[in-house]
This record gives C-alpha cells, structure tokens and sequence, in this order.
C-alpha cells in the first residue's frame, strides 16, 4: 500500500457543490442513484483528470450531463473511477451503483445491522456507497430520497432536515427526502433505515431555534434510551453556556444499533451510536456505562461544531476535531460530576492506553506524517494526548485568552476545511503569545519524562527546584527536542500551601513554572520553613515524572496536598515504585510499604474520606499490574509483576480489613438506584472495598459478594460481586458466573461483560475458558461487541495474554486473521494488543515476535491488518 504524506497534501482538482442521492433500500440490491454537480477548484489544478474513489463497486451507468458517458472516455479500477479528460467546467455527473448491504461485513458504507440498514462513513465508507471525492476537503450540499417498502423500514433518517415525505402509489412503499443546507464532506453522510421505536423532546436552543431532538432504538427497548436524551439535552445547554455554541439544525437523530466497529460517529444531525453507549437502565447499565454514555452523547454533539461546521482538511489534521473534541466533552463531565474525580479517571485511561502506546513500535506523532491506512491512526494518540495538547494550551495561554481564541476560532473557520495552524493562529492572535515552540507537541512522538529535584535553603529560607527534560526515541524519531512544559506546582508546608515567590522568568501566572528547554532551575524566596514540591498538579502535562521525594515525603503530600490530583498520586506513587521493585524481583520493600499504605489508608478513611467516596474510591485502588510493567519498561515478567500486585494488595485488605467492613456498612445505599454522581461514587468505594477483602481474607469475600449479589438491585453491585468472586476460585464462583448467565441469557450488552470478566481472570485455565466461550450462543465473530468483551478482555489480560508458552499470542494472532477475512477494522484493533511486545523479557518476546510474524505473513491480509503486523515488527 502507498505512504500518503502530509507534505504531498495538494487541493483537489475538483469541488462538489451538491449531491443528491436517491437510494431504493433492499436487503441484497440497493440501488444507489447519485447526481453530483462538480466545478473545477479555483485553487486546485485546472486540466486534471477527475479521479473519484470508489471501493468495491461497479457503475451500472454513467451520465455525463446527462449523456452517456462513451467507456473510452473512462476507466475503472479497484480504487475507482477516472474521468480522464473532463469538461473545464461546471457539470454534472450521475452514477448508478448497486449495493448489497446485507453481505456488508466490514461495517463500513452502507450495512444491516440487526436488519437496520446504517451507513459508517468516517474515514473512507462513503467510497463504498457511490463514486466520489471522498476527501473532507470538498464539502457539499446533500439532499437525499430514501425509499423502503414501509413493513421493512417504516423509519427513513438522513442528515440535516426533513422536507418530504409520502407514502408511494399501492400503499406497500414509502419515502422521504432530507435536506441538509450545511455543506459537509462525505464522511459526514448517513442514512438510517429500519423499524426503531424512539423517545423524543422539543428543545428550544438559547438563539431560539426549536429543535426536535429524538434518540432511535431497537423496538421493544425505548424504555432504555431516556438517559440518552437526557444527557443530550445536558450537554446541548452546556454548548451554549461555556463555549457559545448553539445547535444548528430542525432535527437532531441519534440513532443505536447493535453492530458498530466503534463508539458513534458524529454525522451531522444524525449521530449513530453503538448501542452499548445509548442503551441504560439500572439493571442493564452499570454506573460506568452511564458516565460513558453521558460523555459520549456529548463528544459526538460537540463534534457539530469541532469536526462538522469546521472539519479537517486532511486527515493528518485528525486531532483537530479529536482532540479538541475529547477535551470538550471531558471539560463537560468535569462539571457535571467531580472534577478532581474525572481528572484522575482520564490520567488512568492516558497512562494505560497512551503511554504504552508511546512506548511501544506504534508510537506515533498527535499529527502522524504519513500513514498508510487512517483507519489504524484513530488512536490514544490522537484523542487523549490530542485532548492534553488543548488542555496545555489553555493553561499557557490562561482561560480568558483561551475562550477569545476558541471563540476567534469558531468565527473565522466556520464553514472550512481546517488546519492545526489555523486553530493554534487563532490562539496566538487571542493570547499575543508565541506558540511556535509548542507546536512541537503535534510533532513528536514519545513520552517525555520530566526529573525533579530540590534543595532547601535554610540559611537564605530559599528552595531550589531543577527540572529537566528527556524524551526517548521513538520510530522514525531517534533524535528529540525539549517541548514546552507547564509545570502547575505548589510549595506545601506545615500548615498548607507556601506563597510562591521568585524572580524566575520561567514562573508563570497561577503558579505554572514552563520547561521549554532541556533543564532550568527556579529558586523560590521568603520560605520559613523547607516545602514539599507538589508538582504536575491536576496532571497539568502529559509527561512521566521522576522526584527525588521519599515516601514518607509524599504520604505528606497525600495528607495535607491543597491538590487532589496530587493528594491521589502521591499514593500511587509510592505504591509504584515498591511494585515496580518487585516486579524486577526485589520484593524486600512489599511489606513495610503495604504497611504504610494502610496506615495512611486507614487515617484516610478514619477522616473526611466518606465526604467523597468517589474520590476515595480511586485513592483505594492501586495502579494496574500493565501500569507497573510499563514503568519497568525493560525484561518484564507479567507473573512476577501480577504476583508482586496481588501481594501488596491482599496485605493491605488484611490491615484494613476492619476499616474496609466498616465503610461498606456506613455506606449501605437506601432507596432506589440512580446514576447520578453521588450514589455512584458511594457504590465505587464500596465495590473497591469488596476487592481488597477478596484479596485479603477470600472466604469472607466470597460472603459479601454473594450477598451482594443476591440483594443488589442494579447492575453495578451484581457485577462488582462477579469481578470479586473471579478473585477467588472454587465452585461458588463457578456457581456465580452460571447464574449470571442465564440472569442476563437475553442482554447481550451485559454478555459483554460477563465474558469479559472471565477472560480477565489470571489463571491458567482462563485460554481453555476462552475458547470454550467462543461456542457460547451468545458469542458470534460478527459482533464487534461480543469480540471485544471476550477475545478484547482476554487480549488485555496481563498474565494470560502473556502465557509463558506463547499461546496466548497464538490464538489472539490465529483471531486476528480469521477476522481479517470479514472485518478488517476490528481484526487490525485486535492485533494492537501486541503494542507493548517488545518490554517482555526475552522467551516471551520471542514468542510474540513468531506469533506476528506469522500473521504478517498470512496471504491477503488487509491494509489494516498489514499495517499494524509491519510497524508493530518494525
Ligand atoms: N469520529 C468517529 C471516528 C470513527 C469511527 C466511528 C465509528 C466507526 C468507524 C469509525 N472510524 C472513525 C468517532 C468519534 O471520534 O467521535
Ligand atoms: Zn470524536
């Protein structure tokens, strides 16, 4: 497959002013009637060759205004259509395909989801439906006549707004045309069609426009989408108020169906959603999934202004609306529940999914140079350091010239294809500040890591504080530059919080001290007393920090730290370095700091903790066993890691144990469920408190989560007894997973989970379990869901994934390819679990490497699957 380039973006040759589609819906034979009026582009190449994409279709004709195009004036490959020597001048062109949605596996262009035709176009599906210039550059005009026999689609939804509909001579036929006025590339069209039941609101937005909102589901199932709408209506009014962002349209859709090779996807005015991220109530729906059912609402709303009225021009501008779009949506669930909570939640999902991506042979820029297949490129990368550039830039920029830079944004390139530099113009022309140096961010690949160290003073009551910075090489970049970085940082003492005071440059406004070159030191005056540095604070860049603090320095700083993010790391960090010891096989310092955990641990929850349980319930949980093997880096032992985690993790059940019951009973819910924030955060820390004692005393345990199961009256708490009881094997838990099953034989939303649980127990027999769940009724190969809760959950299970004998990776690489055949988005995701190959010591190494190996020499892979094979091995 070729390398696409950033440097080689050219503009196209030729625009597309309006599309109209007439699309005759049918299981086997859609027929696809597309009139496109295309110009030559004043600023593209005049004389070119008109090349319109085209993926796995044939015309059955072609009208070059309106006469029959002679076969010698084109020609068709594998990749389209070319017109080779088109009028220089405004035409017109119609093009008749004929699809078949049903064979459609790949869930990309038009497909049937459980008998519910959808369309998935972003990046490139729209390719798969008509010949086009499927490039977010050449925006258009859509209109859009769908038309279905009434019994199999009563319901017809397309982008923007509806402006006819009837019922066609004989009664048994019905259509509707859609008109959407907001000129949109390709990869924003979609059309829905099929028998949905739906909930439904009026919505006026604060520049008075009335608005239908409704949300499509499965029949039978509108009792689970009012969360949905509700979230909706949430994130809408907050649009308005902190960014100034109405809604645009007559209409707003959103639609759920069941087969869905990612999230949602924001097309305009009718978002489709996997419906796992729609679909809630108590008893289907954990407290997690109504977060991320909240936030994802969101995300695809916001993206109407950040990806749809102002698109990307290429897609190596992705982080553009991503990124962007990902800090929005987290700014939004920040206010609507705990800030300081969500912070650390996204800080875990940043060190879990990115991190170890840099770290590993797919690192890659926030703004990739060249790629060979986009689809891979939709990333930790892009989204959550794309999301941490935004929020570096807002703290450098401060919040009131951040809001007239966004607002200068939303102004100027309203209705473009835009760029990086145009966004981060704006910020500039709003701040009068220089971001030349920042922009690096967009450019380099890796983690950087930041060494702190200080020195007191006592004699001149001043502290020293040197920073410096390192990034290690990744692929294609051996060679790194310092970036610039916002240390937010705050000088604590005895009784709180020191006055910061310096005559340094580097100290910013707010307490920021930037880092912009290799190292620096700031010296600090008018100090009584020697301070605690509490550094990074609210995460403020996405860097690995290394401090020269002892522990009983930063379990200071988790007592008496003014900032939560930092009151809640300097417990993971303590708990990190003992683990990462062990886990090179030093286990001497487990004990003494299991000891001093739950010291601080049990003064924690003797105090204030149960004011935010929340909170405490990410102060209680220990960092991953993957977190720790990534810190070590180098030869790592899953086993030894695992087996250091459980240790440290058991012994401070057994010292809390008393602490642990008693806050269950203190925090027993009355009345019934409700997913709001508060209850939800008491149902984590008690759930959090029923792991430690799994781990620490497993016979009382096993009690609690029984009970727990038995009473529980909603999803969270039975699936919290399950994830216990998978800590301690026997018969009951046997029993617990049986009776789960058939509990929720007809969820298959819950299925998920319920698969994913036992493909995440650390046993040996967990790959036997596996495989005997593939037979399970439920499963199905088909299902991007199922896939990823069973063959996803084992993939991300530390020790079993990593067996010694390598046969994990030989049944995830065997997976891999078989999906590969049918659908090569989800297979290509599947083979990124071997991201982090090259850490493990040797024997294990070996045996991923002969496991890619083997799939990169499969015949016929896909452009996904090749890609990731070669650059994983590269
Ligand atoms: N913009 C969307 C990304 C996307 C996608 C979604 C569903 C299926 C395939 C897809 N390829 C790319 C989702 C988002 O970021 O909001
Ligand atoms: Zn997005």
């Amino acid at each position: 497959a070729p390398l696409i380039r950033l440097e080689d973006y050219r503009p196209s040759g030729w625009l597309i002013d309006t599309v109209d589609l007439d699309i005759v819906l049918d299981p086997t034979r859609t027929k696809v009637r597309s009139q496109l009026q295309l110009r030559p582009n004043p600023a593209g190449h005049a004389g070119a060759p008109l090349v319109l994409d085209g993926d796995e279709l044939a015309p059955d004709s072609i009208l070059l205004d309106e006469v029959p195009l002679d076969p010698a004036l084109y020609s068709l490959s594998p990749q389209g259509l070319t017109i080779h020597a088109p009028p220089a001048r405004a035409f017109s062109l119609r093009v008749e395909t004929t699809l078949d949605p049903g064979a459609n596996t790949k869930l990309m262009g038009l497909y049937r989801s459980s008998g519910v035709y959808c369309t998935q176009c972003e990046a490139d599906g729209f390719r798969r439906i008509t010949y086009f210039l499927d490039r977010p550059d050449v925006m258009s005009v859509y209109t859009v006549r769908l038309e279905a026999r009434k019994a199999e689609a009563p319901v017809l939804l397309s982008n923007g707004n509806l402006v006819a509909a009837a019922e066609l001579p004989g009664g048994e036929r019905h259509f509707a045309v859609w008109h959407d006025p907001h000129p949109k590339p390709a990869y924003l069209f979609a059309l829905v069609g099929g028998k949905l039941d739906h909930v439904r609101q009026p919505y006026v937005t604060a520049d008075g426009r009335k608005v239908e909102l409704a949300v499509y589901v499965e029949p039978g199932k509108a009792g689970r989408a009012g969360w949905a709408l509700e979230s909706l209506v949430r994130c809408m009014r907050w649009d308005e108020r902190v960014f100034g962002r109405n809604y645009d349209l007559d209409v707003f859709n959103v639609v759920a169906v069941s087969d869905f090779n990612m999230g949602a996807m924001e097309n305009k005015g009718l978002n489709i959603f996997n419906d796992k991220y729609v679909l809630a109530d108590p008893l289907t729906a954990s407290d997690g999934d109504y977060a991320s059912i909240e936030a994802i609402i969101a995300h695809e709303y916001f993206h109407n202004w950040t990806g749809n009225r102002i698109t990307c021009r290429d897609w190596f501008q992705l982080c553009l609306k991503e990124g962007l779009t990902v800090f929005r949506d987290q700014e939004f669930s920040s206010d609507e529940r705990s800030r300081p909570v969500k912070r650390i939640a996204d800080v875990r999902t940043l060190r879990s999914t990115q991190f170890s991506e840099d770290a590993g042979p797919l690192a890659h820029p926030v703004r990739p140079r060249a790629y060979k297949e986009i689809n891979n490129f939709y990333t930790p990368t892009v989204y959550e350091k794309g999301a941490e550039l935004i929020r570096m830039l807002k703290v450098l920029i401060g919040e009131d010239a951040f809001a007239r830079g966004m607002d200068l944004y939303f102004e100027r390139c309203d209705g473009t294809a835009a760029t990086i530099e145009e966004f981060l113009d704006c910020l500039v022309e709003a701040s009068g500040q220089d971001l030349a140096h920042f922009a690096g961010w967009y450019e380099q690949a890796g983690t950087p890591t930041v060494v702190a160290s200080g020195r007191y003073d006592a004699q001149a009551k001043s502290y020293t504080l040197q920073l410096a910075q390192s990034t290690p090489a990744t692929p294609g970049q051996s060679e790194k530059r310092p970036v610039v970085i916002p240390v937010a940082l705050g000088l604590v003492g005895k009784g709180g919080d020191l006055p910061l005071a310096s005559t340094s440059p580097a100290l910013k406004a707010g307490g920021v001290v930037v880092l912009d070159q290799p190292s620096l030191s700031v010296t600090f005056t008018d100090l009584p007393e020697a301070p605690t540095p509490s550094l990074l604070r609210g995460f403020s860049a996405p860097v690995r920090l290394e401090l020269d603090l002892g522990d009983s320095e930063l379990l200071r700083l988790f007592s008496a730290d003014s900032d939560s993010f930092n009151r809640w790391q300097a417990l993971q960090t303590v708990a990190t370095r003992a683990l990462v010891r062990a886990g090179k096989g030093d286990g001497s310092a487990l004990d003494t700091t299991a000891t001093d955990l739950a010291k601080a641990l049990s003064e924690f929850l003797a105090g204030p903790a149960l004011a935010d349980p929340a909170f405490a319930a990410q102060v209680l949980r220990l960092p991953a066993p993957a977190d720790i093997a990534r810190e070590i880096g180098r030869d790592v032992d899953p086993d030894v890691v695992h087996g250091a985690h459980r240790r440290l993790s058991a012994a401070i059940g057994v010292a809390l144990a008393d602490h642990l019951a008693g806050l269950r009973q203190d925090l027993g819910e009355r009345g019934p469920y409700s997913p709001a924030a508060a209850p939800a955060g008491r149902r984590a820390l008690r759930n959090e408190a029923l792991g430690l004692i799994a781990l620490g005393a497993p016979a009382e345990g096993a009690r609690l989560s029984l009970a727990q199961f038995a009473e529980a009256d909603n999803l969270t708490d039975r699936l919290a007894a399950l994830a216990a009881m998978t800590l301690i094997p026997g018969a009951e838990r046997e029993e617990l997973i049986a009776r789960f099953g058939e509990l929720y034989a007809r969820e298959p939303l819950v299925l998920d989970k319920w698969l994913m649980a036992q493909a995440l127990i650390a046993e040996d027999g967990t790959l036997a379990r596996v495989k005997g769940l593939m037979n399970h009724s439920a499963f199905s190969l088909g299902n991007p869901n199922r896939v990823r809760g069973l063959i996803g959950g084992f993939a991300a299970n530390l020790t079993q994934f990593n067996r010694a004998d390598g046969e994990g990776y030989a049944f995830i690489a065997d997976i891999v390819i078989a999906l590969d055949r049918t659908n090569p988005q989800v297979a290509s995701r599947l083979l990124g679990s071997f991201k982090s190959w090259r850490m493990l010591e040797a024997g294990r190494r070996a045996k991923a490497e002969a496991a890619l190996r083997m799939v990169q020499t499969t015949p016929n892979l896909s452009r996904d699957v090749a890609d990731i094979a070669a650059r994983s091995l590269g």
